[in-house]
């Protein structure tokens, strides 16, 4: 296994799209035990494969306390939401920035695990939130990007600060 790198906003490539998985393959289980090992290192609690310069539709979640609990969501798709929340996020693509966005509170999503089944699972409080903002991550967009053009700039300022010092 191993710890991949984590693109770091702004940097362009979080922009793409990702394509959906044609066939989970070795390849790609291979690929998920990899991502799983980096969010479980960051550490975080979500992983999209948009983050690892992967651009396909691959998601690794594990919201529980025990950390033991891996969630594979290849090819998730939203089939219902309702409600609206209004959480504070993270993102391991913009450390140490943290922010409210609004979503839905519940999701109904439908996807593939790693042995390529598919299955629907409906999600409430965090692990509905993190489930949206890692399709986000697949769809190009990062969470800093809901908010307006004034905090988005401070937001980059202040990364662009963090990253002087840390040179
Ligand atoms: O997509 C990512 O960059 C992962 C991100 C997921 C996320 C967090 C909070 C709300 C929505 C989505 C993170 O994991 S940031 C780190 C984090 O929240 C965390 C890390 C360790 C323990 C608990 C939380
Ligand atoms: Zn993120």
């Amino acid at each position: 296994m191993a710890i991949l790198k984590i693109l770091q906003y702004p940097d362009e490539r979080l922009h793409t799209v990702a394509a959906p998985v044609t066939q989970v393959t070795d390849k790609i289980r291979l690929l998920l035990k990899d991502m799983a090992e980096t969010m479980y290192a960051a550490p975080g609690i979500g992983l999209a494969a948009t983050q690892v310069d992967v651009h396909e539709r691959i998601i690794v979640i594990d919201t529980s306390e025990t950390r033991d609990q891996l969630l594979v969501l290849i090819n998730p798709k939203i089939i219902a939401s309702d409600g609206i929340s209004d959480f504070e996020e993270g993102c391991l693509s913009v450390p140490g920035i943290y922010g409210k966005v609004q979503r839905a509170e519940f999701v109904t999503v439908s996807a593939l695990n790693a042995k390529g089944e598919s299955f629907i699972l409906d999600a409430d409080g965090l692990l509905a939130v993190c489930i949206q903002h890692e399709m986000d991550h697949l769809a190009g967009k990062v969470f800093v990007e809901y908010w307006s053009r004034l905090k988005q700039a401070r937001t980059l300022a202040r990364l662009k600060k963090k990253q002087r010092s840390t040179m």
